[in-house]
C-alpha cells in the first residue's frame, strides 16, 4: 500500500499518517478562483460575426441547437433549426407566428419606461447577449432591456404581453443548455442592473437581494459578515442569483447545504402579464397553502421573471481541509464516498470526482494548473473537502478517514492541501474542467443524475461505442450522484451526434436517472423531457405554463416540448 503523500506545490514529501493533515482557515480557502476571470476569457474569444451569420462553432454544429436563418433574421418569422438525435420527427422549429415583430414604436415605448440607458440596440452588445457561454446557441434579438426596478419589469412585461412580444429573461448568461439566449428574435430582458442587496439579518443569516446580484459578490458580502452562500459554482463570478434560482443550480456545496428548493425562503416574481407576485417571505416555516415559489425555482424563466430573492445563508465555519486523492477504479471511488460519509459525517462539505481524461484536459488547456499528484497516474481522482467548526476535531476525523481508506486499499495516493494556495490549486483543477473542455474543439455536454453504482458505466459504454472518434470524459458531483459526461471531438459532426443521442438519454432513462441533474432543459433538452418525466407530469407542467403565461411569451421553445404544433413541424411538412 502506497502511503506516501505529497504536499503539492512544495515538493516536500511526507508520510501522511505521521504528519497528518493541516487545517486551513475557512476564510482563506473560500476564495474560489476560476469564476470571473475564466468567464471573461471565454467571452473575449467570441468573434463578432456579420449580422445574421452563425458563429464558427455553430456553423459545424449538428446538435439540437444550430439555428440556421432561412432569410433575413431580423424580419423572417421562419427559421430552420437543425435538430438531431432524440427527436427525429421534430426536426424543424419555426417561430410561433402568434408573436409580434418588434417595431420602432415598441422601442420608443421601452425608452419611456427605462430611459436610453436601459435600452440596448447596439449590435456588438446584442451579439454577446444573443450568444451563449459555449458559443453554441445564437439568437437574433434586436433589443436588450435592462430594467432597474420591479415596477419597470412589470411595465415591460405588461406591454409585451399585450402586444405578444416574446421575451427571454437573462442573468449572467452562463447557462449550459441554451436557455438564456433567444431562439429567434425574442426581446432579451437582462436583470444585471437589479443588483442591490436589500437586507441582511446578521442574527439569522437571511439575505434579501435583487435578482441581478452576482453570486460571487453575494458570497463576499455575506462572507465579511460571517456567513457563506449555500451554493457555489465555477461560474460564480458571472452568474446571478436570479439565474441560479431559475435554473435551481446545484454546484459544489449542494452535498452539504442542500438544494435551492430548501434554501430559498422567498421570491418576488413578475408574471408574463406584468402581475407582481410577492412571495418574498423570510420565514423558515410557512405552510399557508401551496408553496408557489417552488414553481419558479428551476422554472428557467418560462413561468415568471424573478426580481428578488430571500435566501438563508449558513455560518462560515473556522476550518476547511481539501484533499486530492487517487483511486485505481470507480468501485474504489464509490467505496471511498461511503467511507467518507461514515467517518467524516457532518463535516463532509464536497465530494467531487474526475477521471484521468478530465485531469489531462485541464492540465493541457488551462494555464496555471498543476497536477496535484504528478507521480501518480491513476484512472480516477477525488476532491474531498471538509468544513467544520473545530480544527482538532476535523483533523482527527480526516486523518482517521484517510487512514482507513488507505488500509482498505481504496485510495492509492493523495495530497492534503497545506495552505490556501494548494487548496485553491486543487479546486482549480476540478472547477476548471468545464472551461478546459471548451478549448479542445467541439464538446457535447450531458448533465445526468444516475444511481451511484452505475454512474461511470455510462462513460465506459459511451467510450466503447464511440471508439476513437471522440474523447469521452467523466467528472462531476459524485456526492450528489451527478455525472457530467463531456464528449470532445475535433468538430461537431452529425454522424457522431447520432451515435450519442438518443443513446445517452435512453441509457439514463433505463437506469432510472435524470437527463438533467442541475443545468435544466433549456432549449437543448426541451423535447427530451419525456425521458425523465411521464406524459401526465408533462401535461401538468403544461397546465402551469398555460395558467401563468397563457400567451406563451416567456422564454418560448424552452423546457417543455412546444405547446402547439404551430411551433414544431416535422421534417416532412
Ligand atoms: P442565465 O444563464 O442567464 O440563465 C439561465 C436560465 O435562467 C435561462 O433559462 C434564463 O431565461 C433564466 N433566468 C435567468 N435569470 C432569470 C430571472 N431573473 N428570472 C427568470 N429567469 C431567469 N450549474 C450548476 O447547476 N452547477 C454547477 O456547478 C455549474 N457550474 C458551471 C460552471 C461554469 C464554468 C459554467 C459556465 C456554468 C456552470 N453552471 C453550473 C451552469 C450555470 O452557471 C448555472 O445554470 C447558473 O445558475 C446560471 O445563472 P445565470 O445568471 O448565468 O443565468
Ligand atoms: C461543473 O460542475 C459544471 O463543472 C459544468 O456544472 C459541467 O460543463 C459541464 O459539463
Ligand atoms: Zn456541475
Amino acid at each position: 500500500m502506497k502511503s506516501v503523500w505529497k504536499s503539492s506545490g512544495l515538493e516536500a514529501r511526507f508520510r501522511f499518517l505521521m504528519t497528518g493533515s493541516r487545517m486551513i482557515e475557512q476564510s482563506r480557502v473560500l476564495a474560489h478562483f476560476c469564476g470571473n476571470r475564466n468567464l471573461m476569457k471565454a467571452e473575449e474569444s467570441r468573434v463578432p460575426l456579420p449580422e445574421g451569420s452563425v458563429s464558427p462553432r455553430a456553423q459545424s454544429l449538428p446538435a439540437a441547437s444550430h439555428i440556421v436563418p432561412q432569410s433575413d433574421p431580423r424580419h423572417a418569422c421562419f427559421f430552420h433549426i437543425r435538430r438531431y438525435g432524440s427527436a427525429p420527427g421534430h426536426s424543424r422549429v419555426v417561430k410561433d407566428r402568434r408573436f409580434a415583430e418588434l417595431k420602432d414604436v415598441d422601442i420608443a415605448h421601452f425608452r419611456q419606461i427605462l430611459g436610453d440607458k436601459g435600452v440596448v440596440v447596439d449590435s456588438d452588445e446584442l451579439k454577446v447577449a444573443n450568444t451563449d457561454w459555449m458559443n453554441k446557441y445564437e439568437g437574433h434579438s434586436q433589443l436588450l432591456l435592462r430594467p432597474r426596478t420591479t415596477q419597470q419589469v412589470s411595465e415591460i412585461l405588461q406591454y409585451c404581453y399585450a402586444g405578444r412580444l416574446a421575451v427571454v429573461p437573462q442573468g449572467g448568461n452562463t447557462g449550459l443548455v441554451g436557455g438564456s439566449v433567444p431562439v429567434f428574435d425574442e426581446v432579451i430582458l437582462n436583470l444585471g442592473a437589479m443588483n442591490k442587496i436589500l437586507n441582511f439579518d446578521e442574527a439569522s443569516g437571511i439575505l434579501v437581494c435583487e435578482a441581478g446580484c452576482i453570486l460571487e459578490s453575494l458570497d463576499n458580502y455575506v462572507g465579511s459578515r460571517g456567513y457563506v452562500m449555500p451554493l457555489d459554482l465555477g461560474a460564480k463570478g458571472s452568474c446571478q442569483i436570479g439565474g441560479n434560482v431559475s435554473t435551481n443550480a446545484g454546484g459544489l456545496r449542494l452535498l452539504r447545504y442542500g438544494s435551492l428548493h430548501g434554501n430559498v425562503l422567498g421570491l418576488e416574481v413578475v408574471l408574463a402579464d406584468g402581475t407582481v407576485l410577492d412571495l418574498l417571505g423570510t420565514l423558515r416555516k410557512d405552510n399557508t397553502g401551496y408553496d408557489l415559489k417552488q414553481l419558479f425555482i428551476g422554472g428557467e424563466g418560462t413561468l415568471g421573471v424573478v426580481t428578488k430573492v430571500s435566501i438563508i445563508t449558513p455560518p462560515k465555519l473556522a476550518s476547511t481541509n481539501v484533499a486530492f486523492l487517487a483511486c485505481e477504479d470507480y468501485v474504489s471511488c464509490q467505496k471511498t464516498f461511503a467511507q467518507a460519509k461514515l467517518q467524516l459525517g457532518e463535516i463532509l462539505s464536497a465530494f467531487e470526482f474526475l477521471d484521468r481524461y478530465a485531469l489531462d484536459v485541464v492540465l493541457k488547456h488551462l494555464d496555471g494548473t498543476r497536477d496535484p499528484l504528478p507521480d501518480s497516474k491513476q484512472h480516477f481522482y477525488l476532491l474531498v473537502e471538509t468544513t467544520g467548526s473545530n480544527q482538532l476535531h476535523d483533523k482527527e476525523k480526516l486523518d482517521a478517514f484517510l487512514e482507513s481508506a488507505i488500509e482498505q486499499g481504496l485510495i492509492t495516493d493523495g495530497a492534503v492541501a497545506q495552505d490556501i494556495s494548494q487548496a485553491a490549486s486543487f479546486w482549480k483543477v476540478r472547477e476548471g474542467v468545464a472551461e478546459a473542455m471548451g478549448k479542445g474543439g467541439a464538446v457535447y455536454k450531458y448533465d445526468l443524475s444516475i444511481p451511484l453504482k452505475d454512474l461511470y458505466t455510462l462513460v465506459e459504454d459511451m467510450r466503447s461505442r464511440l471508439k476513437d472518434s471522440a474523447t469521452v470524459v467523466g467528472y462531476g458531483h459524485m456526492g450528489d450522484g451527478n455525472l457530467h459526461l463531456n464528449i470532445m471531438a475535433p468538430k461537431y459532426d452529425n454522424e457522431l451526434l447520432a451515435q450519442i443521442e438518443p443513446y445517452v438519454y435512453e441509457w439514463t432513462a433505463a437506469a432510472k436517472g435524470s437527463i438533467s441533474a442541475e443545468h435544466g432543459l433549456g432549449f437543448m433538452k426541451a423535447k427530451a423531457i419525456h425521458y425523465s418525466k411521464s406524459t401526465a407530469a408533462v401535461q401538468v407542467m403544461e397546465g402551469f405554463k398555460k395558467l401563468l403565461d397563457p400567451r406563451g411569451i416567456l422564454n418560448p421553445y424552452k423546457v417543455l416540448p412546444s405547446p402547439s404544433e404551430s411551433h414544431v413541424i416535422s421534417e416532412a411538412t
